[in-house]
């Protein structure tokens, strides 16, 4: 994690920067998960800026010595409280004012803060989301073990779902019982609301769950993702219920755009390619219209990082990258079919994370 404030401070070097506003990326620099604001001074250690109710969380989580609190009203303070009694962005500006930072990139996000921080202490702000959201692009080992944890968990909340598929069942009965079997098996929450959708729900990319019982005749997606040290996976499959051959066969097309996408994996690649491989082979079955989102993203601390396999996507492939390949085919009233799995590039190809949980697909 060091070395991540290292790297960033070059970025910042080049750039003439005197220090840096981190309020997306407080948990990757960090460590902690409390945390409002981390300041990256080019020279001397980080300061990371907090509530006071998250003081002693951030004390225990982060590596960052210089920490302190803000708290808008006077109150009695315990022994060791490091607590200013500003408003958050009052504490930034004293911070900056101490530091003589003239020149001050930040990641964007919290347009209010940085609005009243530009009245509070003159400098010239630069918002620079991609600084760090590149150096996140490519994983360290710690990272890749803990995605790895986390994309295991995933593939066994997949295991639960592909057990209770069966006609009756509602969407909702099935989420809460794979939920409960990811925590069970040492998640901390899903990150971002698991997907049952079947039937008429399959084809609406971004179904959630609901109280629908699935039925014979159905295609059911099902989309989930597990946390592990604050890392999320991401997985889909997509089952059948006695299917009619229409419905087979989308999801063979959609295995196979999968497949051709991941054929195309090595460090140097362009991701762009990796997407016009699936495309081509969806657009090759007559199902082109039908393909209306990108093939996968990067996985991280958050469910959509870098790399973008998308059309427009200028990515390039390396080493130590973590990504998702989902192709998905959504036809009204045939069905939906979406199979993503999460693979760790490496230099020749990949590795993929989540396993494969291929029995039972089809009933
Ligand atoms: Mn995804």
């Amino acid at each position: 994690m060091r070395e991540r404030i290292q790297r960033l401070k070059q970025e910042l070097d080049k750039r003439g920067l005197n220090a840096f506003l981190a309020i997306r990326n407080t948990r990757y620099l960090t460590g902690a998960a409390a945390g409002k604001v981390v300041i990256v001074p080019v020279d001397g250690a980080p300061i990371l800026i907090c509530s006071r109710l998250e003081f002693d969380q951030a004390k225990r989580e982060s590596w960052v010595r210089d920490i302190r609190a803000f708290s808008s009203w006077r109150a009695p303070l315990r022994q060791g409280e490091r607590v200013y009694f500003r408003e958050p962005w009052q504490l930034v500006a004293d911070c900056l004012r101490e530091l003589g930072a003239r020149a001050v990139g930040y990641d964007g996000g919290r347009r209010e803060l940085m609005r009243k921080l530009r009245g509070a202490h003159t400098a010239s702000y630069r918002e620079l989301p991609e600084l760090v959201l590149e150096l996140r692009k490519i994983k360290s080992r710690e990272e890749v073990a803990l995605l790895r944890r986390s994309a295991k968990i995933a593939t066994r909340g997949m295991g639960c779902a592909a057990e209770l598929i069966t006609a009756g069942r509602s969407e909702l009965e099935l989420a809460a019982e794979t939920e409960y079997e990811m925590r069970r098996a040492g998640s901390e929450g899903t990150p971002f609301p698991m997907i049952v959708a079947s039937g008429r729900n399959s084809w609406l990319p971004h179904a959630t769950a609901t109280r629908k019982k699935l039925k014979r005749g159905e295609l059911v997606v099902v989309d989930l993702g597990a946390t592990f040290n604050g890392y999320v996976s991401d997985m889909t499959r997509t089952f059948a219920l006695a299917p009619t051959r229409k419905q087979i066969k989308l999801l063979q097309v959609v295995k196979r755009a999968q497949q051709a996408a991941l054929a195309n994996v090595r460090a140097g690649a362009k991701a762009k390619v990796m997407d016009a491989a699936a495309r081509m082979t969806i657009a090759r079955a007559g199902y082109a219209q039908f393909f209306p989102h990108g093939s996968g993203h990067g996985v991280g601390l958050d469910v959509h990082e870098l790399p973008s396999l998308a059309p427009t996507s200028n990515d390039i492939l390396s080493k130590g990258m973590v990504l998702t390949v989902e192709p998905g085919i959504y036809i009204p009233k045939v069905g939906g079919a979406r199979w993503e799995d999460m693979i760790l590039v490496t230099r020749e190809e990949y590795k993929s994370l989540t396993a494969s949980v291929l029995s039972r697909i089809c009933r």
